[in-house]
């Protein structure tokens, strides 16, 4: 095992890797930016190093700054979290040159997955179902043949994309040229990389994503599945639950037998997760996230098993130690993300001083969370301010739990989407289980002011 980790992250998900280091023994080093002198993240670590100001670009994602910051404190190991570093497959390579043990996958297979277009290419070569679609196109002519070919409506996305960034809807052939120009625009500016490629519009799926466990000597689990499927109109989640309500069992079995299949043909190692768009017959392969997930923990709950704990385990050169018929999944559970934002102005960005804060506890219920009153939420970072989970043995309890431990729970100084958490939990489709990636903008339309 390692003697000491450097946590290559700020908020919750920094709280929540420092947990995981000091259960095992392991020592950490925490990095932080001016702005987050007071975070907890610094305070629970043993030791913490500033790594520049406010701006993400010169801390968080300060490559120089880190990697000395790792070498100087004696690390062996850096754990990227989410979001920052996760997924930049030259900070995974630099940490290995540096003799850093990078707690994810390997280099070369983030790379590959980082770049859309061959992820589906090498999925569907193995025999994993893909959405249909194009390789990297040349020019807007090549993408209006390829969707005259395709039939219409189509989308056209991002090679370095995710997340939606960079991607959009095509429902016609005078759209095509406009549309390219602006998607390539957007990916050149977000990625640097304007390249496209172009699928068929699934109407209205579902957004299941299944999550993967590999070690060092080729043995991959799977642990199950998370319904990802309410999200924000800027695709940022809002609640996700595991098992995913109303799915048949062959859909599930299917699911997870071709997340395994993707897995193994990368021959993933560490965390990782399959991200599927699943319509009423069909899933098809989407793209693969190289990290741990926010919504972990409703993986956790059910499955019994520390998701961080075995990143680290992993990296460290340790064998799973099971087998997928030892894993026991039981039990729901259901996230609620709770972010700063005003919800009654389009969700931007809310900024301030946390005042009075308050979290649900009791019988099946977790907090992850960095936020405590006192707290200045800076202008530079991702709005979460807590996840709550609640996991219970049946759907329904978790239901009824989330809404008691969300009417627990107070947070003063800025605006948050526990409202509205609320407002999708007492809603006829969620509790049917019966919903899509529709869901949220259209109870958003029906009750603008619940
Ligand atoms: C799609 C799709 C329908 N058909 N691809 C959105 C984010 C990016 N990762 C992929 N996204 C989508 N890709 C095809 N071929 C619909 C979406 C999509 C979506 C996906 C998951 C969750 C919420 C969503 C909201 C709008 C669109």
């Amino acid at each position: 095992m390692f003697r000491k980790v450097l946590i290559a992250n700020r908020g919750e998900i920094a709280l929540r890797i420092n947990r995981a280091c000091q259960e095992l023994g392991v020592s950490t080093v925490a990095i932080y930016s001016e702005a987050d002198r007071n975070s907890l993240h610094v305070r629970q670590a043993n030791e913490a190093f500033c790594v520049g100001p406010g701006s993400a670009a010169h801390s968080y994602l300060n490559i120089p700054n880190i990697v000395s910051t790792a070498l100087i404190t004696g690390a062996d190991a850096v754990h990227p979290g989410y979001g920052f570093l996760a997924e930049n497959a030259r900070f995974a390579e630099i940490c290995g040159d540096h003799g850093l043990v990078f707690i994810g996958p390997r280099p070369e297979v983030i790379a590959l997955m980082g770049d859309k277009a061959n992820a589906k290419r090498v999925m569907s070569q193995a025999g994993v179902p893909t959405t249909p679609g194009t390789e990297v196109l040349e020019s807007s002519a090549d993408a209006a043949r390829a969707a005259e070919k395709i039939g219409y409506p189509v989308l056209l996305k991002a090679t370095a994309g995710g997340g939606g960034k960079g991607m959009r809807e095509v429902t016609s052939a005078d759209q095509i040229d406009r549309a390219f120009a602006t998607a390539q625009a957007e990916a050149e500016a977000n990625f640097n990389d304007g390249r496209l490629y172009l699928e068929k519009l699934i109407k209205r799926p579902r957004h299941i994503e299944v999550q993967v466990l590999g070690d060092n000597f080729g043995s991959i689990v799977h642990l199950g599945e998370r319904d990802c499927s309410i999200q924000k109109p800027s695709h940022q989640k809002l609640i996700e639950e595991t098992p995913a309500a109303n799915l048949p069992d062959r859909v599930r079995k299917m699911l997870h037998d071709t997340a395994l299949r993707a897995a193994k043909t990368v021959s993933y190692t560490n965390a990782g997760t399959l991200e599927f768009l699943v319509s009423e017959k069909q899933a098809y392969f989407m793209e693969m996230n190289t990290r741990i997930q926010v919504e972990h923990p409703v993986t956790e709950m059910v499955y019994g098993i520390d998701l961080v704990k075995e990143q680290i385990r992993i990296a460290a050169g340790e064998a799973l130690g099971y087998t997928q018929k030892d894993l026991r999944p039981g039990g729901h559970a259901i996230e609620c993300r709770l972010n700063a934002e005003d919800t009654e102005r389009n969700f931007a960005p809310a900024v301030g001083t946390l005042a009075d804060v308050v979290f649900p506890g009791g019988p099946g219920i977790r907090v992850d969370t960095h936020a405590y009153s006192g707290l200045e939420i800076p202008p530079f970072y991702d709005s979460m301010l807590a996840k709550i989970v609640a996991f219970a043995d049946t759907r329904e309890a978790a239901i009824a739990r989330m809404e008691r431990a969300l009417r627990e729970t107070v947070i003063e100084g800025v605006a948050t989407t526990i409202t509205q958490c609320l407002t999708v939990l007492g809603s006829r489709a969620f509790r049917s289980g019966n919903y899509g990636i529709d869901f949220l903008p259209s109870l958003m339309h029906e009750s603008p002011a619940a």
